[in-house]
């Protein structure tokens, strides 16, 4: 056992408990310094846990291989465990905490016999920073205590910060034998703690980010009155030199590192897109009446499949040091490649499982959820006020899905209520970010569904809660980059040249652009956007951005089933927004007006 580092009794007396029952042969605590990285990284290595890439080509970078059956986020056995179903909602799983405690204590009992625990403690937030959290990740699995590294603040700091404080996240993970049946990720807002088990993927087991960050986050924000929010942040510095700020949540690999790390196109020149944060983002309102924003990570657990020079050449930047990547393919100089990065594959390659790879054979190289984990230091478009323990003030929010029909380019809400609305009903298609069939249509609030850790309703309640708190609050928006054409293409070319509607919305929230109003919000009139040396025919930009009644008809139609689904602690102002948009739409068609206005 290396010895404690902290006298916190709170730590010390769990930390016992947790070994009692996992019953490890040594316990690790892990301070966080380069000689622990250094000699953990050759443990890993020897274990053949990490790969070791070309060190000339990608200095200090190592490759992963997980189990064929643990690439991704595991819904259907992700519970939130309060003391009743009520209180976890219609659209979490819910496990009683006896019985989760009981559950999983079985599988944790003597489970890490032979091996070691680490005891990782670590700080989500800047350090110092007041509206930081401090969390203590028990796991047998290094390749964890490594991801942990990267992607929060950890080691002795932590517990520095934390004191003799009994106000930190307890988490306790296991790998077993990575076996489905079971792996259970339970949340305990009541206690602040989790419980993982049986898995070693990214979501399931970096306990600081899906689960604390979000799930128990959203829980404390409902309390305490702030937001922890599924959302990038940037920052939009104009030639003048002044920076806006923007937070976007889109659901999982649906473009938000992309957006986060955007590079104008050559028309915005003096234009520069800095980022804050790629994937989460706490907000809280400050004493100046504006909704300020962290970024609680110190890394990016990216989508690795699409990235490219071309699409997103700072995190391909980000990427060539420090970086473990997960389940992509392996180049036979000891680089790595994946699906989207080059259109010809070099020749020689491994696939994710450890095979040759025939091209011809129709499976990918990589695995489509492969994963690229990088400090976020790497990023030549980092914002200095990545670390800033204020954060930094939002001027607009933007809410997007993946929807191939009839959401527009862009639209902006009319007021807090209706951009709640347009972010509660939001629609996307599933992706490869958590198991199950990719491609469907799902609604996916905030891209908040499969991460806020209490009843939906509620969680929605204290979105439009927040607008009485906030002096000046920031413009709500709806992006969609992915409406298809009738032929399949995507419409709108997407990537760098999402700067274009980013222009427009930052034009906006500063009032300083048009707009052409529709039955659900605002779109740009022609002109509005700038679109100088882009390549797109006018009849596709004009079937991107259209505001089609008969099909947002339709959409208002389908909402009624979820709002039924959320049930009764949705916000009546929902329902009768809702209505209120149908008697617009019915009113302009000429139809007899909803009930409302009957
Ligand atoms: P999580 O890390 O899972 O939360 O995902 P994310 O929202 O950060 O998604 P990311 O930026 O990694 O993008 C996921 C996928 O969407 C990648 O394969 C991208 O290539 C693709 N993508 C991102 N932006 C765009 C866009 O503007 N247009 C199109 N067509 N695809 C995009
Ligand atoms: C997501 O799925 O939204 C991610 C990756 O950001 S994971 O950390 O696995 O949740
Ligand atoms: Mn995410």
């Amino acid at each position: 056992m290396t010895t404690a580092l902290t006298e916190n009794p709170h730590v010390m007396g769990w930390v016992a408990e947790m070994a009692k029952l996992c019953q490890p042969d040594r316990i690790h605590w892990c301070d966080g310094s380069e000689a622990e990285k250094k000699a953990m990284t050759e443990q890993a290595v020897r274990e053949g846990i990490l790969i070791p890439l070309n060190q000339d080509k990608l200095p200090g970078c190592y490759l992963h291989r997980s189990s064929p059956a643990d690439v991704a986020r595991v819904e259907h056995r992700t519970f939130i465990c309060t003391p009743t179903r009520d209180e976890a909602g219609p659209t979490n799983n819910w496990m009683a905490p006896d019985e989760a405690y009981r559950k999983l204590g079985g599988l944790y009992e003597g489970s890490m016999k032979g091996r070691t625990m680490y005891v990782v403690p670590y700080v989500m937030g800047p350090v110092g920073s007041p509206f930081s959290k401090i969390g203590v990740e028990i796991t047998d699995s290094i390749y964890v205590v490594l991801s942990m590294r990267v992607m929060t603040r950890m080691g002795q700091a932590a517990l520095d910060m934390l004191g003799m404080a009994d106000d930190f996240n307890r988490g306790l993970h296991a790998m077993l034998d990575i076996d489905p049946e079971k792996r259970f990720i339970c949340h305990f807002p009541e206690d602040n703690t989790i419980w993982s088990t049986s898995s070693n993927y990214g979501g399931n087991v970096l306990l600081g980010k899906k689960c604390l960050a979000l799930r128990i986050g959203s829980y404390l924000g409902k309390q305490e009155g702030w937001l922890a929010e599924h959302m990038l942040i940037l920052g939009v510095e104009s030639p003048e030199g002044q920076t806006t700020y923007v937070a976007a949540a889109f659901p999982s690999a649906c473009g938000k590192t992309n957006f986060a790390m955007m590079i104008p196109p050559k028309r915005f020149k003096g234009w520069k897109v800095w980022t804050v944060g790629d994937d989460i983002a706490w907000l809280r309102v400050a004493e100046d009446g504006r909704l300020w924003a962290i970024n609680p990570e110190a890394g990016y657990f990216g989508v690795a499949p699409g990235t490219s020079g071309k699409s997103n050449p700072n995190a391909l930047k980000t990427v060539q040091r420090d970086t473990i990547f997960t389940n992509v393919a392996l180049a036979p100089d000891g680089t790595v490649w994946w699906e989207g990065m080059s259109d010809t594959p070099p020749e020689g390659l491994i696939d994710w499982k450890g095979q040759p790879w025939d091209p011809s054979s129709g499976e990918k190289a990589a695995h489509p959820n492969s994963r690229f984990c990088s400090p976020m230091i790497n990023n030549p478009a980092l914002s200095k006020m990545a670390d800033d323990p204020e954060g930094v003030p939002i001027s607009a929010i933007i809410f997007g899905g993946r929807r191939a029909t009839t959401v527009p380019l862009v639209l902006q809400s009319f007021h807090w209520t209706h951009g709640v609305f347009l972010g509660a009903t939001m629609g996307s298609e599933t992706t490869a970010a958590a198991t199950g069939k990719v491609g469907i249509v799902r609604r996916d609030p905030m891209a908040m569904l499969p991460f806020c850790g209490y009843d939906m309703g509620s969680y929605l309640a204290h979105w439009l809660e927040m607008r009485d708190r906030i002096k000046f609050p920031p413009k709500i928006f709806l992006v969609n980059w992915f409406r298809k054409g009738a032929d399949g293409r995507f419409l709108w070319p997407g990537f760098g040249e999402n700067m274009r509607v980013l222009k427009w919305v930052i034009d906006r929230a500063h009032v300083r652009v048009g707009g052409q109003e529709t039955p659900v919000g605002w779109i740009p009139r022609e002109g509005d956007l700038d679109l100088s040396f882009l390549k797109i025919t006018s009849e596709d930009f004009e079937e991107a951005t259209r505001v089609d009644r008969d099909e947002w008809r339709e959409e208002l139609e389908s909402q009624i089933e979820w709002f039924d689904r959320l049930g009764p602690t949705l916000p009546k102002a929902l329902h009768s927004q809702r209505q209120l948009l149908v008697d617009i739409i019915d009113a302009l068609s000429g139809k007899r007006g909803g009930e409302a206005a009957s």
